[in-house]
């Protein structure tokens, strides 16, 4: 497994700071750009990427209304895995995989991918069940996982109790070559690669309409003045029901708060990333020491982007039955993000009812794994109007009936 010291992290801060005058001096926007995507997350960022690189549109705008990754690309907990269970997800969710593991390469910008290994505990009889299903249909897929035993979790993780007093661990589900990165790394290296390709990413503007003509996009109104396109993405996670109202259109999306926290750093003490869906919990260690905990999603709709007490409680005891070595580690920080959901937990990356406009949305709890594959579905999709990647994603699903059920592989209660 690879580590990062301190060191190498401050200094990959410092560059970061270095080299993003250019950036992070927002840019003047121009009249009108070929293409505006609005967000600049790491999905927006990573369309805007794969449209320069693998379809040469350059004349492109990313419009934030905050700052490079400080939506839900800035707050997840970092888990990168594709042991999906339906073919469409496993076969984008593996495409993203494959592009982490040479992304710092190929951005020349470390998003330090460890590709240290994650595995999803089996503490019930149906979710043993369900997990051989998953390894099952992997295989068949070409995503390398395996059902693994009680004894190969505690031999992979030492400081799990396996023998936990409400629900023992039966085994999981263990993908070797899933992981972690650094998030907002991802979205500083795109927006780098973006920026060197001519791009403008123009933060603290927000946009406010759309414009349309002859059931066309014209372009978008913002806080800085109308800027005009041909076409528009948008890719604006927990905002997503919001803009496509000021498009013209609806989604079925809700949006809800879905939070983290974070322990003081302690020695390294656990190599992989354990998720425990049954008591609700899942925990890694960031390269920090810091010890990183996600908790459940809101059972109501709210954009609060904030944390909710109850679920801190049943997270962190869920927590310290599997972990008990955690029982004293104080908490340092704890945060919120605004995840979208649609009612089959699948993503859409689609055409819209509006000419000219496309949508990426519904990732959920589990959208920062997906972010190459998505960016480069979504630029395909864009430039050529369809993608081999995203034709299951469509909206025309829900009329139709093609649910792409994920709400096991999730991962996350929701
Ligand atoms: P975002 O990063 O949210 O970007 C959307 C951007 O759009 C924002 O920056 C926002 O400011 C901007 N915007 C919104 N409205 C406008 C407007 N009108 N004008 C201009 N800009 C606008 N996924 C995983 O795969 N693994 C995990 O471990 C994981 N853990 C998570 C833990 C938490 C606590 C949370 C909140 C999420 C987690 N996720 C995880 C989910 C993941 O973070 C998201 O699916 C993913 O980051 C979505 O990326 P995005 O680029 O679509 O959205
Ligand atoms: O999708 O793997 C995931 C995930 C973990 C935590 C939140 N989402």
């Amino acid at each position: 497994m690879r580590r990062y010291s301190a060191f190498a992290i401050a200094r990959e801060a410092a560059r970061h700071h270095l080299g993003w005058e250019r950036a992070w001096r927002s840019p003047t926007p121009k009249a009108r750009y070929d293409v505006i995507i609005v967000g600049a997350g790491g999905h927006g960022l990573a369309t805007a990427y794969y449209l320069g690189k693998n379809h040469g549109i350059r004349n492109v705008a990313v419009i934030e209304k905050g700052w490079l990754g400080g939506g839900n690309t800035g707050r997840n907990t970092t888990i990168i895995r594709s042991n999906y269970l339906q073919d469409p997800s496993a076969a984008i969710y593996e495409k993203a995989r494959s592009l982490y593991e040479t992304l710092s390469q190929e951005l020349n910008y470390n998003i330090m991918f460890s590709p240290r290994g994650v595995m999803m505990l089996a503490q019930t009889e149906h979710e043993i069940r369900g997990y051989r299903r998953t390894a099952h249909a992997n295989a068949l897929q070409g995503v390398t996982t395996e059902f693994i035993g009680p004894a190969k979790v505690k031999e992979l993780c030492p400081i799990i109790n396996v023998k936990g007093p409400r629900y023992p661990v039966l085994g999981a589900l263990w993908q070797a070559r899933a992981g972690t990165a650094r998030h907002d790394a991802v979205a500083w290296g795109y927006a780098r690669a973006c920026s060197d390709m001519g791009m403008d990413i123009i933060q603290q503007t927000e946009v406010t309409g759309v414009r349309r003509e002859g059931g066309k996009v014209t372009g978008v109104d913002t806080t800085k003045g109308f800027i005009g396109c041909s076409r528009l993405g948008i890719v604006v996670a927990g905002h997503s029901g919001v803009m496509a109202e000021r498009a013209g259109f609806r989604l079925p999306i809700e949006s809800v708060a879905l939070q983290a926290l974070v322990s003081e750093p302690i020695k390294p003490v656990m190599d992989v990333v354990v998720m425990a869906n049954t008591v609700h919990g899942y925990m890694s260690q960031s390269d920090k020491g810091e010890m990183v905990i996600g908790g459940g999603a809101d059972g109501y709709n709210n954009y609060t982007q904030r944390g909710s007490f109850h679920h801190v409680e049943e997270t962190v005891r869920a927590l310290v039955e599997t972990f008990p070595i955690i029982s004293r580690l104080k908490m340092l920080r704890w945060w919120g993000g605004i995840v979208d959901m649609t009612g089959d937990r699948s993503p859409i990356i689609s055409k819209t009812p509006v000419d000219g406009i496309f949508v990426n949305c519904g990732w959920g709890t589990g959208g920062f794994k997906a972010i190459p594959g998505s960016g480069w579905a979504m630029a395909e999709l864009m430039a050529k109007g369809h993608s081999p990647l995203a034709d299951d994603f469509s909206l025309d699903r829900f009329r139709e009936g093609r649910f792409i059920d994920e709400s096991v592989a999730a991962g996350v209660a929701h």
